[in-house]
């Protein structure tokens, strides 16, 4: 998952640049990048960290200028080197720079013909980068040395009809302005919004509505799936629909775990979709397993905790935290590398015994993916005297990977691929294992009214993959790509280059 943002503004954006990052953090730990744009010549600083690791005084210094887009990634594809993180850029035409949320799925045949037919090259293993050229290719087919809003739009229509896959990408034309543009099926989440100075008008895209509301910008809307918006350096908006054939399909694992809970995506509150499917579990109990004997609902922090509250309500049972996160330490499940990841869900969560003791405990996670946390949470729930240790999961059974810009792991370490309910719980150890059901999700995040949502992007969980053209050699080379001791090799290499650079 990566978060991007852009800016045109009235005044320097670098510092807003920099604040909208650190609220979009929680998509991509990896690397940060900012590109700013004065006087036709760009400013960038990227590299691999956290956003306030990656940028210090003196870079902030540098990054002069009104107008600007920036990153923080989590690598979908690809190696996690600094050389690809972003944004990318091109010098021609005009000089372009581009941030990315998604996967392209079709990227290999865009690389072929980029070398072959457009005769570009490609240095990174990234998408972001494919994206990039081939957008910059489709306007520089146009043959004009100067450009207004519908050749940018006209190059946006080649990028959906050459690129597969989700997208949501900002990009930045030297002497023009930002654009900002979405998939078809609208997989992954862009929102834009203005705020007023005394000059004019300034605009900001991003990937979720927290970063409109931390910097004063006010939520204008989302993009449609296939919309285009271009900001031009005068502070104007233009808007265009640039897609034949829309479908909004937006990835509904956003609403269950990676979207922080004050965002607004698609006109539905995230966090009013966790109350609802904390709402649709409780259901699911009372229809499933009326008799229960739950004694107390204990949330595993932290995104669980707006549904487990909402199902304990629901359901007339005591609410309490059991589990205590060490808030110094990053999330399990965008750590790479399986080994990393085992030991550190002691060091992150310690359990307050008082709570467990003697008593039938119903734990609450947003989901089950790999399945290793769970199975130690269980054992954490038991170590500390539970009597009876119950799961329930906001989300179904996780079973088929994402190939939209999730980093999930491969189909084969992914605890519920291949097998039943009642097997997973016997792997996490759990008495009973209780999970939403799709239909029950899909219901808590599709609210009736504003949102014109038509489907969700469910494929983490039925193996649909919106865009058709998903085929078994395509997740056979993912498989290969994403399985850990691939992942392990990569991060070895990663860091024998390191070691390179840090050589005497
Ligand atoms: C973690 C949210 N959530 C916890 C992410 C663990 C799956 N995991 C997905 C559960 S947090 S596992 O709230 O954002 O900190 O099944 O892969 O072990």
């Amino acid at each position: 998952m990566c978060g991007i943002v852009g800016i045109v503004g009235k005044g320097p954006v670098n510092q807003a640049l920099y604040d909208a990052l650190l609220v979009l953090q929680h998509r991509g730990q990896d690397a940060a990048g900012i590109v700013t744009c004065e006087d036709g010549k760009l400013h960038l600083r990227k590299d691999n960290g956290l956003a306030r690791d990656v940028f210090h005084t003196r870079h902030m210094l540098t990054l002069k200028g009104n107008m600007g887009i920036a990153h923080v990634r989590y690598p979908t594809a690809g190696h996690s080197s600094s050389a690809e993180a972003q944004p990318f850029y091109v010098n021609s035409p005009y000089g372009i720079t581009l941030a990315h949320n998604g996967n392209l799925t079709n990227a290999e045949e865009l690389k072929r013909d980029l070398f072959r037919e457009d005769l570009r090259h490609i240095n990174t293993e990234s998408d972001s980068e494919i994206l990039l050229n081939v957008f910059a290719h489709e306007l520089s087919a146009q043959h004009k040395l100067r450009i207004g809003p519908q050749d940018i739009f006209k190059a946006v229509a080649g990028v959906h009809r050459r690129c597969r896959g989700g997208y949501a990408a900002v990009a930045m034309i030297t002497g023009y302005g930002v654009v900002g543009f979405r998939d078809p099926f609208g997989i992954r989440p862009v929102v834009f919004g203005k705020r007023s100075t005394e000059l004019g008008e300034e605009y900001m895209i991003a990937s979720e509505s927290v970063a409109l509301d931390t910097l004063g910008f006010s939520r204008v809307r989302d993009l449609e799936p296939g919309e285009a918006v271009f900001i031009d350096m005068q502070g104007h908006l233009h808007s265009f629909q640039c897609a034949a054939n829309p479908v909004h399909s937006p990835c509904i694992f956003e609403y269950v775990y990676f979207a922080r809970p004050d965002s607004v995506i698609d006109d539905i509150f995230v966090h009013k979709a966790r109350q609802r499917m904390g709402d649709k579990l409780a259901e699911k109990i009372q229809r499933v397993w009326p008799d229960h004997d739950i004694d107390v609902v204990i949330p595993i922090p932290d995104t669980s905790r707006t549904a487990a509250l909402q199902l304990a309500n629901a359901l007339n049972l005591r609410f309490t935290e059991g589990f205590i996160k060490n808030r110094y330490i990053g999330r399990t499940f965008i750590m790479p590398g399986q080994q990393a990841r085992k030991k550190s869900v002691r060091r992150k969560l310690n359990a307050i015994h008082l709570e467990f003791k003697g008593k039938n405990v119903l734990l609450v996670d947003d989901s089950i993916v790999r399945g290793t946390t769970s199975q130690q949470i269980v054992q954490m729930a038991r170590d500390a005297g539970a009597r009876k240790v119950y799961f329930a999961s906001a989300a179904p059974p996780v079973r088929y990977p994402n190939v939209y810009g999730i980093d999930m792991p491969a189909a084969k370490e992914l605890v519920a691929h291949g097998r039943s309910e009642e097997e997973v719980q016997a792997i996490i150890g759990a008495d009973r294992l209780i999970y939403q059901d799709l239909e029950d999700l899909i219901e808590a995040v599709k609210k009736k009214g504003k949102s014109d949502v038509e489907r969700f992007d469910t494929s983490v969980f039925d193996g649909h993959y919106v865009t058709g053209d998903i085929s078994p050699r395509y997740l056979h080379q993912l498989e290969l790509l994403r399985n850990d001791n691939a992942k392990q090799k990569r991060e070895e290499e990663n860091n024998a280059v390191i070691d390179l650079h840090n050589a005497p």
